[in-house]
């Protein structure tokens, strides 16, 4: 039987095929999804983002680990969202302008749909304009924006003002990402901030609350 040091080996080695193996037997056999993201998945990538950080691997490899953590969020996607209840919130989220990750955004957008909002996933790269059109078509209650980049934190700036400007003024703004923090959200006018998947759950109900 597989264990979750398994798939996290599998995950930081790449090892897309072998993930798809794995993640069945640890699912059916009893294991949460929660514990298959928190003790697995998320551990995996921290590991390869520490060895990139050392120049032991490289952006392929970053790549290929990213694959195959994608492939498991496929199957555990659906486990995730499978106690969710009919939408009572629409959300739009996306990756800012000149930021390619989104692993954790689509966690971020797994989390919310799984505690019942209608969730528009607008991907990576997306420029102010693009949230500005998203917002103007599906007229949602929360817009998130995530970044992962120290040099995308000014596109979450502007994207946040340009926002605002459009006369937005209530639609509730949501920020995340790896280089992020709570000051950094407020000096920004973002109307919240959540380090993981899980808080931004309760940092998105907190917001509307509001
Ligand atoms: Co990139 N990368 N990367 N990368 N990458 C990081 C982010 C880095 C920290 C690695 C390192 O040096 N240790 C570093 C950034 C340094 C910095 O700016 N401070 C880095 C770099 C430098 C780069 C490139 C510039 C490398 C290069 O080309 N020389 C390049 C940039 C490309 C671009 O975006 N323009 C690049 C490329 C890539 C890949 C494409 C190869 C790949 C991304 C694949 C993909 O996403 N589809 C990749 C990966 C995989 C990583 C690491 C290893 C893993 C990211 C990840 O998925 N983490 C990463 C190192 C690391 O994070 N440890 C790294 C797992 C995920 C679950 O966590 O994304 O943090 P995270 O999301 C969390 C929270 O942040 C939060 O909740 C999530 C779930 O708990 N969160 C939100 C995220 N968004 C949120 C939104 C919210 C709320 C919470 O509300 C809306």
């Amino acid at each position: 039987m597989n264990t979750l040091e398994d798939l996290k080996t599998a995950v930081i080695n790449g090892k897309r095929k072998e993930v798809k193996a794995i993640m069945p037997d640890l699912l059916d056999s009893g294991f949460e999804p929660s514990a298959v993201l928190e003790q697995a998945l998320i551990p995996a990538m921290s590991v390869v983002g520490e060895r990139f950080k050392r120049n032991e691997i490289f952006v392929p490899e970053m790549l290929v680990a990213a694959r195959a953590m994608k492939e498991a969020m496929a199957q555990l996607e659906p486990r995730l969202v499978a106690a969710g209840i009919k939408p009572q919130y629409t959300a739009v989220i996306g990756t800012v302008e000149g930021d390619l990750h989104d692993i954790g955004k689509n966690l971020v957008a797994t989390m919310w749909k799984g505690t019942g909002f209608e969730v528009i996933d607008l991907g990576v790269n997306v420029s102010a304009d693009a949230f500005l059109a998203a917002i103007d078509q599906h007229k949602p209650h929360l817009v998130g924006l995530s970044a992962l980049l120290t040099t995308t934190m000014p596109a979450m700036k502007d994207t946040v003002a340009a926002i605002r400007n459009a006369g937005h003024t209530d639609l509730k703004i949501l920020v995340g990402g790896a280089p992020i923090t709570d000051s950094y959200a407020a000096e920004i006018g973002a109307d919240g901030y959540s380090r993981d998947a899980a808080s931004a759950v309760d940092a998105a109900r907190k917001a509307l609350a509001a």
